[in-house]
């Protein structure tokens, strides 16, 4: 079973919870790339109707009108009935890092609205507890004075050995540009952050930082796929 093959196992597990009139949240990533095929070969088999999507990113939504989902947005569906999208970590109490695609901003506004948001992930994505780990943790910044606020964010995260780094596209060395128009700072800690909603009060506080990269209470289940089978976790 190679690690994709987990991704589907565990997007197709989600998608056996859409049910028909449903609002359903899309999100973006390679595992949730799999959950949007699925809903749509249901709906080209008839097997789902009355489907409205809600893209968490361009890429989602440009693969969704590929695929013939009938798609909307939070403004005509500020209730969604069920999202289903991937992360980047999972600790033992559903929180989470996602935005190492970039798409945390719209993700975030999708998955907060949402009456239940199921998170897939292959095993690897699994942790003790989140920011820990050696892997980004993504702030999308407005792009005014970004390195100030890149400063200002290292500094607010010594105590755990932060660094930071502008997300750069591609290689061209041009910064990434997301979904809306701002730059991702991703931040790097050698030590545990400690209590993540301080941590997160600490980010949001500050000027011209727009959003991060911790899902803190928003998922409200788990499904896992390993080599040894799938595991679900509801909160
Ligand atoms: O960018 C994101 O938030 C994605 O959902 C990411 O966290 C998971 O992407 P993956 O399924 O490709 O690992």
């Amino acid at each position: 079973l190679t690690q994709d093959d987990l991704k589907k196992i565990a997007a197709y597990k989600a998608v056996e919870h859409v049910k028909s009139g449903m609002v359903v949240g899309l999100g973006t990533g390679s595992t949730a790339k799999h959950a949007v095929d699925r809903i749509a070969y249901l709906l080209q088999q008839g097997k789902l109707k009355d489907i409205v999507g809600i893209p968490t990113s361009s890429i989602t939504h440009n693969q969704a009108v590929s695929l013939g989902i009938p798609l909307s947005d939070l403004d005509s569906h500020p209730v969604i009935d069920l999202t289903i999208d991937g992360a980047d970590e999972v600790d033992p109490n559903l929180n989470l890092v996602k935005g190492r695609g970039g798409s945390l901003l719209r993700e975030k506004m999708v998955e907060s609205a949402s009456k239940k948001f199921i998170v897939i992930v292959d095993e690897s994505k699994m942790v003790k507890h989140i920011g820990g780990s050696k892997l980004a943790m993504p702030v999308e910044v407005i792009p005014f004075c970004w390195n100030h606020s890149l400063n200002r964010l290292v500094s607010l995260f010594a105590d755990s050995g932060c660094v930071g780094e502008l997300r750069k596209s591609g290689n061209c060395g041009k910064a990434y540009v997301t979904d809306n128009g701002n730059y991702i700072i991703d931040l790097y800690f050698e030590r545990d952050i400690g209590d993540l909603n301080k941590a997160s009060d600490t980010i949001l506080r500050l000027p011209g930082i727009v959003e991060h990269g911790m899902f803190i209470g928003l998922a409200t289940s788990l499904i896992v796929a390993g080599v040894e089978g799938i595991t679900v976790k509801t909160k």
